[in-house]
């Protein structure tokens, strides 16, 4: 399925913790809706596990999680026919590219990364390199397919758009070598927030355990979760993203209006005479409804490693031969002698 003519879409996920209902509705329902719309196009997704060591990790944990991310990506949908899913570590290339790239990004662009302020804030008095360079090795993901499309949700803008600078650096510094890279950003559930405090972004590193929605946990777990989301005093239905007091709501209304692709507007007429109960009643049937395929198909795909195996060790070699072929032109291009054959 390797043609290096066609278009590439690509993103990637880390294996840090259990996927939540964000990482589904921001980022992984897209990456089935456009394997299925640019047919023409390679698919590369990437399960990046390299970036999940800049924060630390249990190995055994790791690794089983990397596992349990490749299960989520095949039970929502994921088509290793028509996507390359594959592990970042597996391919020789993304750390090689990075260093090339490290060395045409400014400390400066680096520091100004919100994501890096947020973590390195979290992470007390150690911070390490990595951490810190991580952005250029998600650089190095993209470019090292010169991929065109890269779906992401909302907190992912800077990281792309430092990703853009970096080619376009390199395409001056040396001669036109890469794309720049699109970011396809969901105009709804871009930012699903925290059902406890839907001021931040729901997350899986964040410590809201009633918060969060994981995509694996038991689902009478989950419908507790959306059953006792924070909502606000006013009791109307109604989108208002102007009014702070009603990120709750607004949040639950996105979550609704994206698993069942209706219009929030649609949604605020149906509810017109009801309370917040029977509002979060239906809410929690949907997204328990949604996610339960999904959960019973991840938990059969996790008990068989060698089937996961073999969709990786596929997955590898779709890609492997693109990425050196890039790799050995930046070599050359940046001046570094060809090895002798
Ligand atoms: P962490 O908390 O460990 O940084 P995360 O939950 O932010 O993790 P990532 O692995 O950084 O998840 O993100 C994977 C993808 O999911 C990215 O494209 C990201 O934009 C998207 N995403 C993450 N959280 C949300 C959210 N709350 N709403 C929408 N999209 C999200
Ligand atoms: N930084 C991203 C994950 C990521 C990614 C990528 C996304 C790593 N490499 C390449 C798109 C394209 C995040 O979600 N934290």
């Amino acid at each position: 399925m390797e043609n290096t003519e066609k278009k590439t879409i690509l993103s990637g996920i880390q294996p840090t913790n259990n996927l939540t209902l964000g990482n589904y509705i921001g980022a992984m329902k897209n990456f089935v809706n456009m394997q299925d719309k640019y047919q023409d196009y390679t698919k590369n997704y990437i399960i990046v596990d390299l970036h999940a060591l800049t924060v630390p990790q249990v190995p055994s944990e790791l690794r089983e999680r990397t596992y349990s991310m490749l299960a989520l990506y095949l039970a929502v949908g994921l088509d290793p026919e028509k996507s390359n899913i594959f592990v970042q570590s597996h391919i020789t290339g993304h750390t090689e590219l990075t260093w090339i790239l490290n060395t045409l990004t400014g400390m400066g662009q680096l520091n100004r990364m919100t994501q890096y302020k947020d973590k390195s804030a979290k992470e007390g008095t150690f911070i390490n390199v990595g951490l810190f360079a991580y952005p250029v090795l998600m650089a190095a993901d993209i470019l090292l397919y010169n991929a065109n499309l890269i779906p992401i949700g909302d907190d992912q803008k800077q990281h792309l758009e430092l990703s853009r600078d970096i080619a376009e650096k390199f395409n001056y510094t040396y001669s036109p070598t890469f794309n720049i890279p699109e970011a396809i950003i969901p105009k709804q559930g871009a930012r699903i927030m925290d059902l406890q405090h839907p001021e931040n972004k729901m997350s899986k590193s964040a410590e809201s355990p009633k918060g969060t929605i994981i995509l694996t946990e038991d689902l009478n777990i989950t419908a507790k979760k959306i059953k006792s989301a924070v909502t606000d005093s006013d009791m109307e239905i109604r989108y208002d993203q102007s009014n702070p007091e009603k990120a709750g709501i607004n949040n639950l209304l996105t979550i609704y209006s994206t698993l069942t692709d209706t219009e929030i507007s649609e949604i605020e007429k149906k509810y017109v005479n009801s309370g917040y109960g029977d509002f979060k009643k239906d809410l929690s049937e949907i997204v328990v409804e949604t996610l339960r395929p999904i959960k019973e198909k991840h938990d059969e795909l996790l008990k068989d490693k060698k089937y996961l195996d073999q969709i990786l060790k596929q997955g590898a070699a779709n890609v492997q031969s693109s990425a050196y072929k890039l790799l050995s032109k930046v070599y050359k291009k940046v001046g570094l002698v060809a090895p002798a054959r």
